[in-house]
């Protein structure tokens, strides 16, 4: 039996809303979901699982129509889904009412279900959200449903206001395999047994680091193994780069240009900005924020000040006095902090430190 585990798929949304990428992420992310059913197609997959937040909000009787569509062309693929949090069944929505003529279960709202599959032997246990919030620690409630049966459960939670739980106690609960949603970073919580397949896409700068899905094969005896996949098109990155004082503008741009290409240059990026830099020197990177996807771009640096100079030059003012206060090398105050408020104070005085 081989099954696909995914969850947090968040279709509808639209990441990084006004950013000139946006409208193309969001149909990204639902290109993303088909390459999954490609797969199923492909790999004669028996089971596709969702665990929850297949969509970003309660979807559309259209939304349930493209699906059911799509899923109606994975002949030998059984779909079972759970809503989530952002996706939770309201009463007498398309999502309750929808009938699937494709293979594909929704398990009902706020009440655990067994679903039994004869011909791969195979049963599953779930609860959908219908409503938001959970306190209660529903997920460690549920048991297997059928005795002789590869038991998995398929569950939306983790963190305080869903469905909390430890995983010892689902551990013990006796499922073969038990397929989590909603913390979007993916987690391998117990070898074979337990895990997080994380968001299939990153759907903000938040999420860092690479998104996929966990592609899991039982063998004949009942043994578990299973794989996670990176497959997400673009990344989230932060970026950190070093100044030096000598560094123009142009430099800068370049530096940076060759660590997005480095990078890939698909990716969004956080770049952050860091040393010291020329007097004089005014950055400007918009050549690049035009070119490549930008979210922002945090500039840390600082000016690169002679500290005599401007001493001899501000000798009867507020700031050479401010000055000679803090280079008085009889203080009691630690060297390291004068030094910082130095460097702050001169920045404050002159009106270029914005923190
Ligand atoms: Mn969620």
């Amino acid at each position: 039996m081989k099954f696909i585990h995914i969850a947090d798929v968040h279709l509808g949304v639209k990441p990084d809303r006004g950013r000139t990428w946006s409208d193309e992420r969001a149909l990204e992310i639902e290109q993303s979901f088909y390459n999954i059913l490609d797969i199923c197609e492909e790999d004669e997959i028996d089971l596709l699982l969702i665990a929850g937040d297949l969509y970003h909000n309660p979807p559309t009787v259209q939304q349930l129509k493209n699906l059911d569509y799509r899923l109606g062309k994975l002949p030998k693929t059984k779909t079972v889904i759970i809503a989530g949090n952002h996706d939770y069944i309201e009463e007498n929505s398309p999502w309750e009412t929808y009938e699937f003529s494709s293979n594909t279960v929704l398990f009902p709202r706020d009440r655990a279900v067994n679903l039994y599959f004869e011909d791969i032997n195979v049963c599953i246990t779930g609860y959908s959200y219908g409503r938001q919030e959970y306190t209660e620690r529903i997920l460690e409630r549920l048991r297997p449903g059928r005795e002789g049966a590869y038991n998995i459960m398929l569950g939306h939670g983790g963190d305080k206001e869903h469905m909390p739980f430890s995983k010892e106690k689902l551990a013990d609960a006796g499922f073969d395999y038990i397929a989590l949603g909603h913390i979007h970073k993916p987690a391998h919580l117990i070898k074979n047994k337990m895990c997080f397949s994380g968001s299939l896409e990153p759907i903000d700068y938040t999420e860092t680091g690479r998104r996929g899905y966990i592609y899991g094969e039982v063998t004949e005896n009942g043994t578990t193994k299973i794989n996670w996949i990176p497959s997400n098109v673009r990344s989230y990155i932060n970026m950190s780069i070093d100044v030096l004082p000598d560094y123009s503008n142009a430099q800068i741009r370049d530096i940076v240009e060759n660590e997005i290409a480095k990078q890939g240059k698909e990716n969004i990026y956080r770049i952050m900005l860091k040393g010291r830099i020329d007097n004089g020197l005014e950055i400007n990177l918009s050549a690049l924020t035009r070119e490549y996807c930008i979210n922002q771009i945090i500039d840390k640096t600082q000016y690169d000040y002679d500290i005599n100079e401007l001493l001899a030059g501000n000798d009867n003012n507020l700031l050479g006095r401010f000055i000679k206060t803090l280079m008085d090398e009889n203080s009691t105050e630690d060297a390291e902090i004068r030094n910082k408020a130095l460097r702050y104070g001169i920045e404050a005085f002159l009106g270029v430190g914005e923190e």
